[in-house]
């Protein structure tokens, strides 16, 4: 009968979208040959920077005082305010308690102590090795940033490309954002610029942009742009964009990555946690799409209120491929939300999640979390086609997993 068959398809479903290996294309983490770039282990993961907010809420003392802890001090306050004094039911402290369990962790004995011993004999080759084995992750792209002194030794020494399951993707932040900053960078690397926008100053940037790709072989540039972001305007964005970025990913044939609707630094003393999410107007992604038809654009939107609109948008260009539920909506309730009405108005032409990780063991959760979502929003639209007398056959349902999990990205940036 047909509901015995409805249930063997989810049944289906759900085992493939459990194990179905993934790429994931937006990811802060690093292959180990980029040493303390790579964050791992138990103190890391209490002291992400959605945890440290999370734990403020519960606290009253100087934002300082907890700042002038060591990382294990700090890890060690965390675990007390968000997982002792309180029960850890966020999507970031429960990931936490996943990734505990799926290593093998006694998560009753609520020891940290026992969880850090757990980590020590391990050297990070073998924890990269592990935890992209449980979490099924095969590929993993970076963001790399030439201005951060640390990785830009790896790269100007030869490195960055030992390890395959890794690509970079040229992150280009305050190229747009803090013009003045990039271009003390930019003359501190030996490329002529000035803060006018004078022809040699355009040529630099794009010598620049073009030796970083090649050196990285970069698969894509990024950055991440505020919600007042406009285009087209009279004003350095819009002319970086299309007087250097554009040609540039032009000539190399990459997308053009958007991460819209960040607002850097509403609380300046949370650090790294001090960002806020702020609603974004995509007539300026519709814009560029229209003007650049041949350029593609990956494209993320941080506020809720900006997903249907940008999945409508994509209907229109499709040179525009929506990626990931982003940072605040990298939680479960968003994740279903997004998945199901981008489904419904895209089928599976879409990238329907990144990790955006920090620390490596967070792979674990992170894509734990969004498979048991993207397979069970899937099984409920082929549920309906079985309704209609419509079937899908296991190897359709790999193809249509493949589609969502890794082959969309690599079609759309044109690789493999
Ligand atoms: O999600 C995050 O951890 C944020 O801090 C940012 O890294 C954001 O994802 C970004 O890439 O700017
Ligand atoms: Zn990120």
């Amino acid at each position: 009968p047909l509901t015995d068959r409805i249930a063997e398809m989810k049944e289906t479903v759900r085992r493939l979208a459990r194990t179905m290996p993934v790429t994931d294309m937006h990811t802060h983490l690093y292959p180990a040959e980029f040493g303390e770039l790579l964050l791992w282990g138990v103190d890391e993961l209490l002291t992400y920077h959605y945890l440290i907010s999370e734990s403020f809420r519960w606290s009253e003392v100087p934002y300082d005082d907890f700042w002038s802890l060591t990382k294990r001090e700090q890890a060690n306050w965390i675990w007390r305010k968000l997982f002792m004094d309180h029960s850890p039911i966020s999507e970031a402290t429960s990931g936490l308690i996943t990734i505990f369990n799926r290593m093998g962790l006694n998560t009753a004995s609520r020891d940290l102590d026992e969880y850090r011993a757990a980590w020590a004999d391990r050297t990070v080759e073998q924890q990269l090795d592990d935890v992209m084995r449980i979490a099924k992750v095969n590929e993993i792209v970076m963001t790399n940033d030439p201005f951060d002194p640390q990785e830009r030794k790896v790269w100007l020494s030869g490195g960055g490309k030992t390890d395959s399951r890794f690509y970079a993707a040229l992150r280009i932040d305050s190229l747009l954002n803090d013009w003045p900053r990039a271009v003390s960078e930019l003359q501190g690397l030996g490329y002529q610029v000035v803060e006018a926008w004078t022809e040699e100053t355009k040529d630099e940037v794009r010598r620049f942009l073009t030796e970083w790709i090649v050196r990285m072989d970069a698969l894509y540039v990024a950055v991440s742009l505020p919600g007042d972001f406009g285009y087209p305007l009279d004003d350095h964005r819009s002319r970086m964009i299309d007087e250097a970025i554009v040609p540039v990913c032009r000539a190399h044939a990459l997308p053009f990555a958007l991460m819209i609707g960040v607002r850097r630094q509403v609380n300046p003393l949370l650090r790294l946690a001090g960002d806020m999410s702020m609603r974004a107007d995509a007539t300026a992604v519709e814009a560029l799409c229209r003007r650049y038809p041949d350029q593609k654009f990956l494209v993320t939107m941080l506020a809720r209120e900006n997903q249907h609109e940008l999945a409508v948008l994509a209907r229109k260009f499709r040179n525009v491929m929506v990626f990931g539920c982003w940072w605040f909506l990298h939680i479960e309730s968003m994740v279903e939300e997004m998945t199901r009405f981008r489904l419904e108005l895209l089928g599976t032409a879409t990238i329907p999640q990144h990790s955006d990780c920090r620390v490596l063991e967070q792979l674990i959760y992170k894509w734990e979390h969004s498979r048991t979502i993207i397979g069970d929003v899937l099984a409920d639209r082929y549920e309906r086609l079985y309704r209609e007398g419509w079937q899908v056959t296991e190897a359709e349902i790999q193809r249509d997993l493949e589609d969502l999990f890794s082959r969309n990205f690599w079609t759309f940036i044109g690789r493999k």
